[in-house]
């Protein structure tokens, strides 16, 4: 059986992004199923393909996993250099997905990604100012001087990380020099475009009332 993703809406669902990044980057051969998100029937569609009801789910020929990490995990599993090969580095990778994973709730929720929002800045409060800056504190803490990548060639830290470069774009964000040269290898990577041009051409309403 072909593994089988749930997703949310492209658009909108950044969690779902992470875990697609990472199959995608994996090489693993996958499926994925969309469940429209903010619908009258979208609770009972998430809770009958995933335990924890969250997309996004993946479906295996032995297993359900739900949850963007564990998904990566599972994909690591297979495809070791999904993570860095030093020790050193692999944890700080962990530690960086870790953070992103749990962290930075007030970027998320100022923030929410929009991948067809036109660009444009909004006022932001300082909890979001603080996330921001912490953000780049932290990609400047642990990016390799080697490749353009966050920990030198690509890592699930990259997936993770993909869904804030989107924010600061549609957000029109300023960043330091060395966080915007790293958003743009991220919002330039083939797999994030793919997904991007999908995103584009949905028409599901716009939970955020935010202009196309
Ligand atoms: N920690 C979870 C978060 C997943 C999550 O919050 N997913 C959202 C969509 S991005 C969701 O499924 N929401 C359910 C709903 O809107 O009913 C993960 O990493 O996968």
């Amino acid at each position: 059986m072909t593994p089988v993703l749930y997703i949310g809406n492209r658009r909108f669902s950044s969690w779902s992004l992470r875990a697609w990044l990472v199959l995608k980057r994996a090489g693993i051969a996958f499926d994925d199923t969309l469940i429209p998100l903010n619908e009258r029937e979208t609770r009972k569609a998430v809770s009958a393909i995933s335990p924890g009801g969250t997309v996004p789910a993946l479906h295996t020929r032995n297993a359900v996993i739900w949850d963007s990490l564990a998904i990566s995990e599972w994909a690591a599993e297979q495809v070791p250099e999904l993570w860095p090969a030093h020790e050193g580095k692999r944890g700080r990778a962990r530690a960086a997905v870790s953070m992103m994973h749990s962290g930075f709730l007030a970027l998320r929720q100022a923030c929410p990604m929009d991948l067809a929002r036109r660009p444009s800045p909004i006022s932001l409060n300082d909890p979001t100012r603080t996330d921001i800056a912490a953000v780049q504190a932290l990609w400047h803490e642990v990016k390799s001087v080697d490749g353009d990548w966050l920990f030198g060639d690509w890592s699930i830290a990259d997936a993770f990380f993909t869904p804030v470069a989107a924010r600061f774009h549609a957000y029109d964000i300023p960043l330091h020099a060395e966080a915007q040269a790293y958003c743009d290898t991220l919002l330039a990577d083939g797999h994030y475009r793919e997904w991007h041009e999908a995103a584009r051409a949905e028409t599901f309403a716009n939970p955020y009332e935010t202009q196309i």
